[in-house]
């Protein structure tokens, strides 16, 4: 590996995808952008399939390595490249498996079982192609906000972040499922307000949002019934 990693961070426009770019200003890392978006058609070019079969973003390609999910590419990131100071995992054996155990509960619980879940089925998402339900959306809803009870309650003892004072890549997987339940009209419990509005003026944060940005508003094709995908 040479002094200057040669980065290069596939996808723009999700949530998912700002993770990615959020990590790399947390860690300083010079990167290029394709800024290729989701039902687009763009992830299904020979090219992009290629180099990742799952046909989604994010996707951090880092030489002749690919690596896909977004939890995954910030704790690559993180493990690769951090520095003194500058590192989004805890290093502490026991520290590490909060850590973990904080990295699963988010991308399981909050964000695939109940957020994006609201995703296939609101009519003004993915609904058309999945099945438009709103029960199914109200229990996802629910289900969040039943979840985000175990976030209220660590931030009960006035943490600064979920690992106390060191902020990892748990806060940006967070904060992400945080931002999206209030887009999606879905309220936060009340002590993830400061904590969410402490992070977002982090300056990491908003250099990534800048790098999420579509370069053009994000067109889908005409819906045509699909099984899998997205
Ligand atoms: N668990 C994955 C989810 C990735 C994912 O589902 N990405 C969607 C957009 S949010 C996608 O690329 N879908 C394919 C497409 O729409 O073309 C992650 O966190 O990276």
């Amino acid at each position: 590996m040479g002094d200057t990693p040669d980065l290069t961070l596939w996808g723009v426009g999700t949530s998912r995808t700002i993770r990615a770019h959020w990590a790399m200003y947390e860690l300083d890392l010079p990167y290029k952008v394709k800024p290729i978006g989701p039902r687009t058609g763009e992830t299904k070019t020979a090219e992009y399939t290629r180099l990742n079969p799952r046909q989604k973003v994010p996707l951090l390609q880092d030489g002749d390595f690919c690596i896909g999910e977004s939890a995954a590419i910030v704790a690559y990131l993180s493990r690769t490249y951090s520095t003194e100071g500058r590192q989004l995992i805890p290093e502490r054996q026991r520290d590490y498996a909060a850590w973990l155990e904080w990295c699963f509960f988010i991308v399981a619980e909050l964000d695939s079982t109940s957020l994006y879940v609201m995703r296939r089925h609101r009519a003004d998402a993915l609904g058309p192609i999945y099945g438009i339900a709103p029960d199914v959306v109200a229990k996802a809803a629910e289900y969040f906000r039943e979840q985000l009870r175990h976030v209220e309650a660590a931030l009960a003892d006035g943490r600064t972040f979920l690992m106390g004072d060191q902020f990892t890549s748990a806060d940006i997987l967070l904060t992400t499922c945080l931002d999206w339940a209030i887009a999606y009209g879905v309220g936060i419990c009340d002590n993830a307000h400061p904590y969410r509005d402490r992070i977002r003026e982090r300056p990491a944060y908003l250099r990534g949002q800048e790098a999420n940005v579509p370069l053009a508003p994000i067109v889908p094709p005409p819906a045509k019934p699909r099984l899998a995908g997205d």
